[in-house]
């Protein structure tokens, strides 16, 4: 069903992925649409220009009059909805909308929609792994990976979908069969006024839900709005009724459904107690869309995890080196810097630094202080990751660049430590993305005698 009027005429707002994946589908759809990015040379451009020729595309600053020649703008995500002239064409009636207000209103098959400051690409993940293992025709995307709109397809059976914050902001409503936002801590506070405007974008998940998967040890995971759907529930406790976590019997820790042990924890590959709360969060997200238990634990057992999220690399001279360049938020790195600091006998040597959108690092000196030999710092806000370190007590050094961070952390490292690249900050002050970032370093890891 057609639910766009064709005589609509709509403008896309952003020319990257999702920009072109917008432009496809309302194309798909016989709906007439012009593309404004107010890059000069967007990077979908040339793309666009072979495949929908008949697409207007108007670059550079926004004009709010041709704004306004539009019933609604699709909005992409990396573009503020604060910017003026998309406020200004809001307040003359134009509506703002977004690629996953379009894929809820298409798409035909359960969606399972995952948010959350950290851990989204591991739980989709791992949500998609236990759906393929189940034999199930699932489909997975949206922030990871695959544009959301270009997953559609009627042969779909399950929707597995990472949502970011700036994705929520233009959804109205999902309707999803089962929502969760897995933790909230700061992030994206240069987008921000706080953290409350950040985390009533990430609650817009919930409009329409079905049923809701909540963070027993995260209050801000629990819902608001939505009282009367079902409701269950993750953490690393003990497990109640509806719940998923941890049970200890004979000396034994399990993954643990209501009062019955699913899967011993050393069974997982991924490491961390933080993967632990991702693999129950995963399992809680299944069971709610009907996947039996034996697949779901299959795919739990076989997961290594993700590159660049507190990845091994290798071990020299009796020191391991890790990538975590995905952690480019104080939540993560904390998650890091605790979870592998008291998994290892000696000490940490952390790189961290980068662009810090405008994050508060407090949180991160008393980890520091337990569980660091020293930190390298890096990038543009290295000088306020000092200051916000400056209590810990362990030597704080400056560096230019991230090959000299590796080389002076070898040079302090003791047998028994490791090396830790986990930012707490984007990568984008000095890299392409945190993948290049995370190759970077693997690169001068490597390169090490
Ligand atoms: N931009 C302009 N002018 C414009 C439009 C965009 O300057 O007119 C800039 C934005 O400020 C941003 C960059 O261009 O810096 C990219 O923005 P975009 O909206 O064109 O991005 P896409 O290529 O469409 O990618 C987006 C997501 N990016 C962002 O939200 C910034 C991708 O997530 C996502 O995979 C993709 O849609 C498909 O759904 C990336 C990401 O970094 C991985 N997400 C953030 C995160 O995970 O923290 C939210
Ligand atoms: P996201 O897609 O939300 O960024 P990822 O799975 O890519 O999530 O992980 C991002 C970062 O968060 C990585 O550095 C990872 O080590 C860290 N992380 C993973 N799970 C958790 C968790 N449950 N709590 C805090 N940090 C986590």
């Amino acid at each position: 069903m057609n639910l766009i009027a064709s005589d609509h005429f709509c403008i896309v707002v952003g020319l990257g992925n999702s920009g072109l994946s917008m432009v496809r589908f309302l194309a798909r759809q016989g709906v007439r649409c012009a593309v404004v990015d107010t890059r000069a040379n967007p990077p979908m451009l040339a793309i666009l220009r072979a495949e929908l020729p008949q697409v207007e595309v108007r670059c550079g600053e926004l004009d709010v009059e041709f704004l306004c020649r539009a019933s609604e703008l699709y909005v992409s995500p990396g573009l503020d909805l604060a910017t003026p002239a998309l406020q200004a064409a809001a307040q003359r009636g134009v509506t703002l909308s977004g690629d996953i207000q379009l894929f809820a209103r298409h798409a035909k098959a359960p969606i399972v929609a995952i948010t959350g400051s950290n851990a989204k690409s591991t739980v989709t993940t791992l949500v998609g792994a236990m759906a393929q293992a189940a034999g199930k025709r699932v489909a997975v995307g949206g922030n990871l990976g695959t544009p959301a709109l270009d997953l559609l397809d009627d042969a779909v059976e399950l929707y597995v979908l990472e949502l970011s914050s700036f994705q929520l902001e233009t959804t109205e409503q999902l309707n999803a069969e089962v929502a969760t936002v897995l933790n909230i801590s700061q992030d994206h506070m240069d987008r921000y006024s706080g953290l409350p405007a950040y985390h009533q974008a990430k609650h817009r998940i919930f409009r329409g839900a079905r049923q809701v998967v909540v963070n027993r040890q995260d209050a801000l995971s629990r819902p608001l709005l939505v009282e009367q759907v079902p409701c269950w529930t993750f953490g690393l406790n003990k497990p109640d009724f509806n719940g998923f976590g941890v049970l200890e019997e004979q000396g034994e820790r399990y993954l643990a459904f209501q009062f019955e042990p699913l899967l011993a924890v050393r069974e997982l590959k991924i490491r961390g107690a933080h993967n632990q709360a991702n693999a129950l969060a995963a399992l809680a997200l299944g069971h709610a869309v009907g996947l039996p238990f034996a697949p779901m634990l299959q795919a739990l057992r076989t997961f290594t995890g993700l590159a660049h999220r507190c990845q091994w690399l290798r071990e020299r001279a009796g020191v391991a080196y890790y990538d975590d360049s995905k952690a480019t938020n104080v939540g993560a790195a904390l998650a890091a810097i605790q979870g592998l600091g008291a998994d290892i006998s000696g000490k940490l040597l952390l790189i961290a630094g980068g662009d810090g959108k405008g994050a508060d690092f407090s949180a991160l000196c008393a980890p520091v202080a337990e569980y660091c030999r020293a930190v390298l710092l890096i990038g543009r806000d290295a000088e306020r990751l000092a200051e916000s370190f400056a209590a810990a007590g362990v030597p704080l050094i400056r560096l230019n660049s991230l090959d000299e961070a590796v080389h002076k952390a070898a040079e302090l490292a003791q047998s028994g430590d490791a090396v830790l690249l986990s930012p707490a900050c984007a990568s984008l002050d000095m890299f392409k993305n945190f993948e290049e970032r995370g190759r970077l370093f693997a690169h001068a890891v490597e390169a090490l005698a």
